[in-house]
């Protein structure tokens, strides 16, 4: 039998690194789409370069799109490229809407044009519930997105949802709570927090300054939720699905179990700096991923501490091997 086919958009970043390696253990030939810049980011897919098929092309480029669906003929194609960073989408609004809700629209027309039988996944997001009008947040939890880039995913869920009803495609919206990894990018707060517990630990840095304390989140594993992702399309309808796990932290629980993890009290490193606040905060996010449950047989393996605790080893590593120390 020959192997199934499936592109990647958004290959370089956290999910796509793993999504792209999950799909390759389940026997899947890899095709990723790459935008050009001036110096190359493929770490996080370094390890399995040789593995898959890198296309160049960017979501903002409707050509481009259709050149990769044409090369890959995937049967699978899940839409991960996003302007993914919330601070960021108060800055580059306009931007954030052309990549992180636009950018879907061209990958669907161009998956009209080019084969109508591809499955297709959209990365939809928890920061659509924004400003939340129930808890849990579930499928059927109205939206109140709080930046622009929680307007762009809810225009990036609405036009899946409307190519799915319109044209009968095959194209599902997973609704993802925050996930996090060693492989998440600094700037995100477990990230930051980690990298900093352990650079403070090993006398690389002496101060961690940071924005909201209050802000509560629930966070998972990115690698169980890319798991997710793949289940939802292997099922015979398309539909939408929410993935978490179902408990909720603040960031100062967050901090508390970062410093935990390296003997430290986090009281003598962290302050709050407003250049870390947000205009407009999402102040409360919990998933109920029971549909996710029912329907995907999917639960989340790595609970929140163990999280960390994994982040902070990693971070832990990486500084000793980037600085000699032992
Ligand atoms: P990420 O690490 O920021 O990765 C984003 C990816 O999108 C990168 O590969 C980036 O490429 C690519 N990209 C950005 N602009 C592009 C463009 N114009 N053309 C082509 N590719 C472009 O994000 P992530 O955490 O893996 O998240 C994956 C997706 O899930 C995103 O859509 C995100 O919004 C969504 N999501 C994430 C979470 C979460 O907690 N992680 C939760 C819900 C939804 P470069 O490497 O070249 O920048
Ligand atoms: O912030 C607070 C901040 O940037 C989490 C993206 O993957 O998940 C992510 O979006 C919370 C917020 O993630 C700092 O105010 C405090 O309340 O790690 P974050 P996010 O905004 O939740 C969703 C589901 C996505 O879809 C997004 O793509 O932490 N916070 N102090 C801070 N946040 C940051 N970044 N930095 C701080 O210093």
């Amino acid at each position: 039998m020959t192997a199934k086919r499936a592109l990647i958009t958004g290959i370089t970043g956290q999910d796509g690194s793993y999504l792209a390696e999950f799909l390759l253990s389940e026997g899947y030939e890899v095709f990723g789409l790459v935008r050009r810049s001036s110096t190359i980011n493929y770490e996080r897919i370094a390890h399995i370069q040789d593995d898959i098929h890198l296309i160049s092309g960017d979501i903002l480029d409707q050509t481009s799109l259709q050149k990769a669906l044409i090369t890959s003929r995937p049967e699978e194609v899940y839409n991960l490229a996003a302007q993914s960073f919330v601070q960021t989408s108060w800055q580059q609004a306009v931007f954030t809407g052309d990549v992180t809700a636009i950018g879907v629209t061209r990958l669907l027309d161009a998956i009209m044009t080019v084969n109508r039988d591809i499955r297709f996944y959209q990365a939809s997001s928890s920061e659509m519930f924004g400003k939340v009008v129930e808890s849990p947040q579930k499928e059927t939890t109205p939206f109140y997105p709080r930046s622009p880039y929680g307007v762009a995913k809810v225009y990036g869920h609405w036009i899946t949802v409307n190519y799915r009803e319109s044209y009968n495609l095959h194209a599902t919206s997973g609704i993802l709570f925050n996930h996090e990894s060693p492989r998440r990018g600094l700037e995100f707060v477990t990230r930051k927090v980690t990298y900093h517990a352990a650079k403070i630990k090993l006398g690389l840095a002496n101060k961690l300054p940071l924005g909201n304390l209050d802000a509560k989140r629930d966070w998972g594993f990115a690698g169980d939720y890319v798991r997710a992702m793949w289940l939802m399309l292997q099922q015979d309808t398309p539909d939408d699905y929410v993935v978490s796990t179902g408990k909720t932290h603040t960031v100062q629980n967050l901090v508390e179990c970062a410093f935990g993890c390296v003997g430290l009290n986090w009281q003598d490193y962290v302050y709050q700096d407003p250049n870390f606040m947000r205009p407009a905060e999402v102040d409360l996010l919990i998933g109920d991923s029971s549909k996710a449950k029912d329907q995907l047989g999917w639960e989340p393996q790595v609970q929140f501490e163990q999280l960390i605790e994994m982040m902070v080893e990693a971070d832990l590593k990486l500084l000793q091997d980037a600085h000699n120390l032992p």
